[in-house]
């Protein structure tokens, strides 16, 4: 693998990438195995846009995850898994036994009439059966849409109507701290009226459920009549490899589309690069693999780098707050990758917690999916990392693929809540609304990627327009983040967050716009607009304004209806955290509502609102803030 070592390795090939970008790229695709080479590192053009990389190059990224690594590791753990509950044991999964478990289970979809190019929905919880699930597609050249467990039948069932799926793989059952979630049940309710083959469902926790005959069948059942042996279908660096929904500005989620050769490559290398990983290091990330960060460096990430992967099935603070001390103490971690809102709860939950366990094992500690905040990194740093373990921040996105923006670990001087500097081969710059360029120092802008990278998104499923303007029209010739940023005299990045109506609650992207459809689906609800605030332990909270067709009589039995049908239509992820009823919304004359005005509200502002005047009728911002006031 390409690896920087040092301070001077990093300038000397970020210069390089940036002079020669394709033959850096190049160099790193050269410690893969490809069926064939490449004709051309990259085809792109940024206007439709059209984004090749590794042209012609043949290979299947399963040969590069696990049959690549048998020679030498395949008695290595590829994956320790820590079950929900403590007491319970915890499995440990060599290379050697997840060669065979991918490759019996890419038998059992070929089996049940999935081929190259079909769409597979995964809607599972953290077992390393979605893992061997996610492979055994990527194996035979199927496409995997994973969807995220806290995802509601509709919800689910809008992503597997759009990717076309017709298999599911789900669970019985999942264990999430002290809840039970019924994952197969879920599936059902999600399928009721589509044409779906099959559902393969593994028992995990021996619930009962019904099986429908002709279509549902069990995964150890299938498995019997499976071989241990399946060839790696041959793809095309550009084949699709999978398939994630993320929300965006507007209402419906868009499928964030990835393809082989370039996400393997860049995943491979900034897996390395950013974490420092050595053979034999324990490497555990928190977060759920039905996000872009399980994809990315839970599975594919790691695994190219033969490395041994903690995947946990349960929560960071059940049954104790100790619970990830333990699991670091248990396993010997050394590298400890997570989230700021799950730090704060951490941190919230106080450091007793921390002091009976050893966490010497631990060499680098790692953050992502929203800012981290002084106080988080400051508590992170010290406790945990005891002061000696880099905290890597990592800055990037569902369409980035990989981490784009980061200190690596060891390397990079850290300054607390920067993600401080681009990887190499990554061009960010920072623009003003206008599309001028922001160069110099302590600057603040609208944060764009000047150059492609292999495992930028290609499209988005079924829907490139969409992809075009999203991401590619608002400033010619640039991939535009959403996200706003500042940039110091070293250079050093500080993500602010975003600029469009995407809020981060608890590190999950959630569109305002969504949380609106589904709110207005209430039927005494006229109109609604939703705003992030900040919020203590989620980053960002949701704060839902509502007109109701008449006040309601009872506003506590409203709010809790408003809450269970969106808990309906998205998932209990997108939950409001604050209704307020509202006889009016701050509308400008062209009708569009003024966020700005209500976010600040929500934040507990009522008296600098900024100017109002252009408001069609300035006196119902008035009614709000009173409103507020009395609901605080
Ligand atoms: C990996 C992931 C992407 C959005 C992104 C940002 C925010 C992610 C950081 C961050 C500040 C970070 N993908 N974000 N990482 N903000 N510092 N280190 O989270 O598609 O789910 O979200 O998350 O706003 O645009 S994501």
């Amino acid at each position: 693998m390409y690896h920087i070592k040092t301070w001077e390795d990093y300038l000397t090939a970020y210069e390089h990438s940036v002079a020669h970008p394709e033959a850096f790229w190049e160099e790193i695709a050269t410690n893969f195995y490809w069926r064939k080479k490449w004709t051309l590192p990259l085809e792109c053009n940024f206007e439709q846009p059209s984004i090749k990389w590794f042209v012609n190059g043949k290979l299947n990224i399963v040969e590069n995850c696990i049959d690549r690594h048998l020679q030498h590791y395949a008695q290595q753990p590829a994956i320790i898994w820590e079950p929900n509950n403590p007491d319970d044991a915890h499995r440990v999964i060599s290379y050697a036994q997840l060669h065979e478990a991918v490759s019996r289970f890419a038998n059992v979809l070929k089996m049940h009439g999935v081929y190259k190019g079909d769409r597979v929905c995964l809607y599972m919880p953290m077992a390393p059966e979605l893992a061997i699930a996610m492979l055994a597609c990527a194996r035979i050249g199927a496409v995997h849409s994973v969807v995220f467990g806290g995802f509601s039948a509709q919800a689910l069932s809008e992503r597997i109507q759009d990717a076309g799926c017709k298999v599911v793989v789900t669970t019985d059952s999942g264990l999430r701290g002290g809840r039970e979630i019924p994952m197969k049940e879920i599936v059902d309710e999600a399928i009721s009226n589509l044409d779906i083959n099959h559902v393969i469902v593994y028992k995990r926790t021996g619930k009962p459920v019904l099986m429908k005959s002709g279509r549902d069948v069990w995964w150890h059942e299938a498995e019997l009549h499976a071989q241990a042996v399946c060839d790696a279908e041959e793809m095309d660096a550009e084949d699709m490899l999978f398939v994630l929904y993320t929300s965006g500005s507007t209402g419906k989620p868009k499928g964030v589309v990835h393809t082989t050769g370039g996400y393997m490559v860049f995943t491979a290398y900034t897996f390395q690069n950013v974490f420092q990983y050595k053979p034999g290091d324990v490497y555990w990330c928190t977060a759920d693999i039905g996000w872009i960060t399980g994809h990315s460096y839970m599975l594919y990430g790691p695994l190219l780098n033969a490395a041994t992967v903690l995947m946990f099935e349960g929560l960071p603070v059940w049954p104790h707050p100790d619970r990830c001390w333990r699991i670091i103490e248990k396993h010997k971690v050394n590298i400890f990758y997570t989230a700021p809102t799950a730090i704060r709860s951490l941190m919230a939950e106080g450091d007793e917690w921390i002091k009976p366990y050893s966490l010497e094992s631990l060499r680098v500690i790692g953050s992502v999916g929203e800012p981290i905040n002084h106080e988080a990194w400051e508590w992170f740093y010290q406790h945990v990392g005891k002061e000696n373990c880099p905290l890597v921040d990592t800055w990037w996105q569902t369409e980035t693929g990989g981490i784009m923006i980061s200190p690596l670990a060891h390397i990079t001087p850290l300054k607390p809540s920067y993600a401080s500097l681009p990887l190499p081969g990554v061009q960010p710059v920072l623009l003003d609304p206008d599309g001028k360029l922001l160069t110099g120092a302590d600057v603040e802008g609208l944060l764009c990627i000047r150059f492609p990278w292999p495992s930028m998104l290609r499209t988005t499923y079924g829907d490139h327009e969409r992809c075009r303007q999203n991401y590619f029209a608002t400033f010619a010739g640039m991939y535009f983040t959403g996200d706003g940023a500042r940039r110091d005299q070293n250079g050093y990045y500080r993500i602010i967050g975003r600029v469009d109506d995407v809020i981060n609650v608890s590190g999950h992207r959630i569109g305002t716009a969504e949380v609106e459809d589904a709110i207005n689906e209430h039927e005494n609800v006229v109109e609604s607009a939703v705003v992030g605030y900040p919020h203590a332990i989620k980053g960002q909270g949701i704060y839902a304004y509502v007109i109701c067709n008449h006040s309601p009589e009872d506003e506590s039995l409203t709010r809790k209806e408003i809450t269970d049908v969106v808990v309906r239509i998205i998932g209990p992820i997108a939950k409001p955290d604050k209704i307020q009823f509202v006889t009016g919304l701050p509308k400008t004359r062209s009708g569009k509502i003024m966020r700005r005005i209500l976010r600040k509200i929500a934040e507990g502002e009522t008296t600098h609102l900024g100017d109002i005047s252009t408001l069609l009728d300035p006196s119902v911002v008035e009614d709000i803030c009173k409103e507020n006031k009395r609901m605080m």
